[in-house]
C-alpha cells in the first residue's frame, strides 16, 4: 500500500516535472547546486541530445515484486522522465510491447524462454540487452539477483546522463553485461553514537544524534541510494572504536530503522563491535573467545539481530589497537576471537571483518629495530588458515595508515588460506581533509595494481584482494567514508570524487583513473568540454600536487600524527611510541627498512619485491625514504640530491597548488554560480595552506641538515 502510494507520487513528480520541462524552452544556465544529488542529477538533457535516446522504449515492465527491484523499476521512471523529459508508463508482464523489461533472469526465462545471457552472471552483476520480445523492440536489464538488475538501471542511466555512446542506445545494438570483481564492496563510517565523525569533515553523522539514532533517517536513505548508484552493497554504520553500547538489545531495535531504510537500495547494514562486549555490557566476567559462555553470549547477540534485521551484514572488530580490548587479554589470537564471533553468524550468513590494523603504540622508538609497519603482518600471517570461511581480515592499503604514499601491504600477499579485503580510506585523514583537492584514485590503482610476484608469478593485489588467485569464498573492496549531514555529503564538492572511483573500482579495479573522473565530472557538472577538461586534469594531478608540498620522497605525510593529521609537525612523528617516520637528524633522512642492516620489513614481501626494494639501485625515488635511510647529499635517480629534491618539490607543489585558482578561475560562467565560488575560496585556501606546509617543512629540514637550497629561496626571508 505504502510503496503504490509512493510509485504514485513518483508517478505525479514526474508528470509535473515533464509539465515544467515543457515550460523551459532549453537547458537554463546552470541552476543552484547543494551537491545534495552527488552524482546522481539527473538533469535535463538538451533536445539535440534528448533525440539520441528517442529509441529509448516507452513503457516498463518488471517482473517481481521485491522492494529493491521496485527501487529500480522506480529509479528509472524519475530519472528518465527528468533527463527526457517524457515519462515511461508502467504495463504488466502480459502485455511488455516496448518496454524497458526488469527482472531477475529467472523470472524473465519464464517470458522469454529463448533469452539467454552470453555469460554466466554472477550476484549483482547485470545484462543489458536489446531484444524483440513479442515482435516489439524491448530493452532488458536483468540479473541474477534483485540487486542487479538495481545496478543495470543504475548503468543505464548513467549511459544517458553521459551521453555516452549514443549509437550503443540504439535499441538494436544494446548487449552489454557487466559483473562485479568482488562480492565485497562496502563502506565503513566512522561515526560515533553521539552524532560526531571520527576523521570526519562532512559534519555530524546521518545516523546518530545525542546517543540515539535519529528520529529522521532520509539522509540515511539518501546516503542508500547512493551507495547503491556505484554498487556498494554493504555500509557498517558505525566507528570501529565502537561504543559497547550498540549491541544493547534495545539499540538494535534502534538500528534496525537504518536497516529498512537502506534494504530498497540493497545496501545490507553492518556494525563495528568491541570485542569485550559480552563483559562490558553484557553481564558476563570474562570475554575470553574461547570460554563458551562467551560464544553462547554472541550467538544469543547474533540470533537477536537477526531477529530484527534479517538482512544483517555481519560485524567489524578492532581488536587490540590503539588501546582496544582484544583476545591478547587472554593470551588468545586474532583467529580465536574472530571465529567465535564468525561462528555465530554463520547460521545467519553473516561475516565478521577483523581489521589487520593492530599494532603497539608504545614502541620503544630507541630500538631501531622495532618498526610498526611490520606489525599486520607478524600478527595475521603466521594465522593464515586459522580463521574460519566467514572471516574476512581487512587490511589498510599500506603497512603504515593512510600516508600520502605507502607501499602495498606485504600482507595481501601473506594470507593464502584467509580471505582477505583491502581497507581505503576515502575520507582525506592525512591527504588534506577536504580542504585540499585530493583525487585518491591514482593512489589507490597503483597499489590495486601492484605486482606481489607470488612464487615468482604476476600477481596485482586486485586479485588477491578479490579472492581470485587462492580461490577464496569471498573479499573485496572496503572505502572508509565518513559522509555527514553537510548537504554535499564529504564536506567538499570534489572530494566526492573519491567516493564515486572507490565504488567504481570496487566494481572493477582495471577502470583506469581518467575514466572514472571523466564520467564523474560529467554525471556532476554535466558535459561542456571545458569543465570537463579541467576537472579531470586538475583532480588526475592533485595527489601528486599534495604529496609534492607534504611529505615526497616516500617520508609519509609529515603532518602532526599526535594531534590533528592535518598541519606540517615532522618533530611529531618521531621519539614517541606511535611509530617512527623518517628518523631525520642532522646526517640523513629516512627509515631503514633493509633486511640487510634496517627493520627487516622489507623480508614480509615476496622474494622479488624484496629485491625491488631492498637494494638503493632499485628502489624507485618515490619509495626511497620508505624504505632507506640516506645523506641528505645522496643522489636520486633523476640525479639531484635529496635535500635538494625535497626543496624543488615543495617549491613547485605550492605553485602547482596556486596554479589550480587560475585554472578554476577559467570555468566561471560554465558551471552554477554556488559551486563555482565555493571552489574558488578552497583554491585561494588552498594555496595560502601550500606555502605554510612548504615553508614549515623546508625551514625544518635546512635547520637539521645545514644544507642550503641551490636556488636560495630557503632560510631568507620573504622579500615581501
Ligand atoms: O588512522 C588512524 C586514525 C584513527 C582510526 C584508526 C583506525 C578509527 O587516526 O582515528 O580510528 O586509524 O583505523 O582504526
Amino acid at each position: 500500500m505504502k510503496s503504490a502510494r509512493y510509485t504514485r507520487a513518483i508517478m505525479r513528480s514526474a508528470v509535473l516535472g515533464v509539465a515544467f520541462l515543457r515550460l523551459v524552452a532549453m537547458p537554463t544556465p546552470a541552476a543552484a547546486e547543494t551537491g545534495a544529488e552527488a552524482w546522481l542529477r539527473y538533469s535535463a538533457l538538451s533536445p539535440q541530445a534528448a533525440r539520441a535516446y528517442e529509441k529509448l522504449p516507452r513503457n516498463t515492465v518488471l517482473l517481481g515484486e521485491s522492494p529493491v527491484l521496485k527501487t529500480a523499476q522506480q529509479e528509472l521512471i524519475r530519472d528518465a522522465a527528468q533527463m527526457l523529459g517524457r515519462s515511461l508508463r508502467i504495463r504488466t508482464s502480459s502485455s511488455p510491447q516496448n518496454a524497458v523489461i526488469l527482472g531477475k533472469l529467472t523470472d524473465l526465462h519464464a517470458l522469454v524462454p529463448t533469452l539467454h545471457a552470453p555469460q554466466d552472471l554472477r550476484a549483482d552483476g547485470y545484462w543489458l540487452k536489446a531484444a524483440k520480445i513479442h515482435g516489439s523492440e524491448c530493452l532488458v536489464v536483468t540479473a541474477s539477483t534483485d540487486r542487479g538488475v538495481l545496478y543495470g538501471v543504475f548503468a543505464l542511466l548513467s549511459k544517458i546522463a553521459r551521453g555516452e555512446s549514443l549509437a550503443a542506445i540504439d535499441i538494436k545494438d544494446i548487449d552489454e553485461v557487466q559483473q562485479p570483481y568482488a562480492p565485497i564492496r562496502w563502506v565503513n563510517q566512522w561515526d560515533n553514537l553521539d552524532g560526531r565523525i571520527e576523521r570526519g569533515y562532512g559534519g555530524p553523522s546521518i545516523f546518530f544524534t545525542d546517543g540515539n539514532v535519529r528520529s529522521d533517517l532520509t539522509r540515511a536513505g539518501q546516503y542508500a541510494r547512493v551507495l547503491a548508484s556505484i554498487g556498494i552493497n554493504g555500509c557498517t554504520i558505525n566507528n570501529v572504536n565502537a561504543a559497547p553500547g550498540i549491541l544493547a538489545d534495545s539499540f538494535i531495535a534502534q538500528v534496525s530503522r537504518i536497516a529498512d531504510v537502506f534494504r530498497p537500495w540493497g545496501v545490507q547494514l553492518s556494525l563495528s563491535v568491541d570485542l569485550g562486549s559480552p563483559k562490558v555490557m553484557g553481564g558476563l566476567d570474562t570475554f575470553d573467545p574461547l570460554d563458551p559462555r562467551v560464544a553462547e553470549w554472541w550467538r544469543k547477540k547474533a540470533d537477536e539481530i537477526y531477529r530484527r534485521i534479517p538482512d544483517f551484514g555481519g560485524f567489524v572488530v578492532k581488536a587490540d589497537s590503539e588501546g582496544r580490548l582484544g583476545p591478547s587479554t587472554y593470551g588468545r589470537t586474532p583467529a580465536d576471537a574472530a571465529n567465535v564471533i564468525a561462528r555465530a553468524l554463520k547460521p545467519h550468513g553473516g561475516v565478521v571483518f577483523y581489521r589487520a590494523f593492530v599494532y603497539n603504540h608504545h614502541l620503544d622508538w630507541h630500538d631501531l629495530k622495532n618498526d610498526r609497519a611490520k606489525a599486520a603482518y607478524d600478527n595475521f600471517h603466521p594465522l593464515d588458515g586459522a580463521f574460519d570461511d566467514n572471516v574476512i581480515i581487512q587490511i589498510k592499503n599500506g603497512p603504515i595508515d593512510f600516508q600520502v604514499r605507502e607501499p602495498a601491504s606485504p600482507l595481501f600477499a601473506g594470507l593464502r588460506r584467509t580471505n582477505e579485503a583491502i581497507e581505503l580510506q576515502i575520507t582525506q585523514e592525512y591527504t588534506g581533509q577536504q580542504r585540499h583537492l585530493c583525487f585518491l584514485i591514482p593512489m589507490w590503482k597503483e597499489v590495486l595494481g601492484f605486482d606481489m610476484h607470488v612464487d615468482g608469478n604476476p600477481v596485482p593485489v586486485r586479485d588477491l584482494v578479490a579472492g581470485n588467485v587462492f580461490h577464496r569464498p569471498t573479499g573485496g573492496f572496503v572505502g572508509v567514508a565518513n559522509v555527514g549531514m553537510d548537504a554535499n555529503w564529504l564536506g567538499s564538492p570534489l572530494a566526492m570524487a573519491n567516493l564515486y572511483g572507490f565504488g567504481r573500482l570496487a566494481w572493477d579495479p582495471n577502470l583506469t583513473a581518467e575514466k572514472i573522473i571523466d564520467e564523474w565530472t560529467r554525471l556532476t557538472f554535466g558535459s561542456d568540454p571545458l569543465v570537463n577538461q579541467t576537472i579531470a586534469a586538475m583532480q588526475l594531478n592533485s595527489w601528486h600536487v599534495y604529496e609534492s608540498y607534504t611529505g615526497p620522497l616516500g617520508a609519509g605525510t609529515l603532518t602532526n600524527i599526535l594531534g590533528n593529521h592535518y598541519d606540517p609537525g615532522p618533530e611529531s612523528s618521531e621519539e614517541n611510541g606511535w611509530g617512527q617516520w623518517h628518523r631525520a637528524d642532522h646526517a640523513g633522512i629516512g627509515m631503514d627498512r633493509t633486511i640487510a642492516t634496517g627493520t627487516g620489513f622489507i623480508g614480509q614481501y615476496p622474494p622479488d619485491v624484496q629485491k625491488l626494494y631492498e637494494s638503493l639501485a632499485n628502489c624507485p625515488d618515490n619509495l626511497l625514504l620508505f624504505f632507506h635511510h640516506v645523506p641528505y647529499t645522496y643522489a636520486l635517480h633523476s640525479g639531484k640530491t635529496v635535500i635538494q629534491h625535497i626543496y624543488d618539490s615543495h617549491y613547485e607543489g605550492a605553485k602547482r597548488a596556486h596554479d589550480f585558482i587560475a585554472q578554476w578561475r577559467t570555468l566561471e560562467g560554465h558551471i552554477d554560480d554556488e559551486r563555482y565560488r565555493d571552489i574558488l575560496a578552497r583554491f585561494e585556501y588552498q594555496a595560502g595552506e601550500a606555502v605554510v606546509w612548504r615553508d614549515a617543512i623546508c625551514t625544518w629540514i635546512y635547520r637539521l641538515s645545514g644544507i642550503p637550497d641551490d636556488k636560495g629561496r630557503v632560510g631568507t626571508p620573504p622579500s615581501h
